[in-house]
């Protein structure tokens, strides 16, 4: 039997679905650090990885603080995206394969602020994209003006390979930030300036969730450098 090429399936199936992005991780050596059962994971090799990109003009409203259009988008590409990781999980299975969608934006640790894997990990392995001094994972063509979900399985497919980029000389996101979280090294980043500004944009009643824009509309890849 000819062996099907689920690479290129998946590439043409997620494109009619709206994806940007797409790449796919061979997750082994990470997979150990999922909050997933043992069970589950065993069973696992793979990690595809979506993006989809958010609107220019959404973000050019941005300037000092997450605006209602932008929330109102936040909540859309994310439901967005767990409907297309439900349509590919289902081609999946109707291969007869196992799949599973990890949700785009779901914290199941609330003291340590996670979730049951980081998509941007998986989305760096997959070669989308590098870790960029925002602390998010910043792609040449788009920046960091996408989100993110995953779909772990045991399809056979072809890995992609990390990129061998990083921001180089740009640091247009460095003094945007309003509570100077960006330094030059991303693993300097400040997480808990970062998140208690989204706590107090949150308590000024800009929006009910803990986002804010600024960085991720700064951060145009290099479509503008
Ligand atoms: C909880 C959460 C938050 C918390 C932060 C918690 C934290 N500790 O990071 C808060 C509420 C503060 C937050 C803020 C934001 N978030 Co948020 N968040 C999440 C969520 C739901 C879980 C993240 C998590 O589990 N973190 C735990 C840590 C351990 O994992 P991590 O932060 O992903 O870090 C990993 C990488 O940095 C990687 N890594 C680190 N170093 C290196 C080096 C190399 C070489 C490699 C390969 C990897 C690597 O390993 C780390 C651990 O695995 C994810 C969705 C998801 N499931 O991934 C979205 C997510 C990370 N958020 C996202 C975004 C966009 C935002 C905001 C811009 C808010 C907004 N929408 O306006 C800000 C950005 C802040 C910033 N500049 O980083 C996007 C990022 C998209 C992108 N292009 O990168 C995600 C992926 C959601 C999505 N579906 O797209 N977020
Ligand atoms: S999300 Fe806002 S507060 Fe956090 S690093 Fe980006 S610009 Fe700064
Ligand atoms: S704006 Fe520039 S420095 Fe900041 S994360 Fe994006 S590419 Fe890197």
């Amino acid at each position: 039997m000819v062996r099907e090429n689920y690479n290129f399936l998946l590439e043409k199936l997620t494109k009619d679905l709206g994806v940007d992005l797409v790449g796919v991780a061979e997750i082994n050596a990470v997979k150990e650090e999922f909050f997933l059962s043992r069970d589950i994971l065993k069973e696992i090799n793979y990690g595809i990885s979506l993006g989809v990109r958010l609107s220019p003009l959404i973000l050019a409203e941005i300037e000092t603080h997450p605006t209602k259009l932008y929330f109102h988008h936040y909540r859309v590409v994310n439901h967005f995206l767990d409907e297309i990781a439900l349509r590919v999980s289902q081609f999946i299975q109707g291969k007869g394969y196992t799949a599973l969608p990890i949700p785009a934006s779901q914290i199941i640790d609330w003291e340590k602020q996670s979730a049951h894997l980081s998509h941007k990990k998986i989305a760096i392995l997959a070669g989308l994209g590098w870790w960029g001094r925002n602390n998010l994972v910043v792609n040449p063509q788009l920046g960091s003006q996408f989100r993110l979900v995953t779909i772990l399985t045991n399809l056979p497919l072809k890995p992609g390979i990390p990129l061998n980029e990083d921001c180089g000389d740009c640091r247009e996101c460095l003094s945007v930030c309003p509570v100077g979280a960006i330094k030059e090294n991303p693993e300097e980043f400040d997480h808990r300036a970062c998140f208690e500004k989204l706590k107090e944009f949150h308590k000024s009643g800009y929006t009910e969730q803990f986002i804010c824009g600024i960085c991720v509309k700064a951060c145009k890849g290099k479509r503008v450098k």
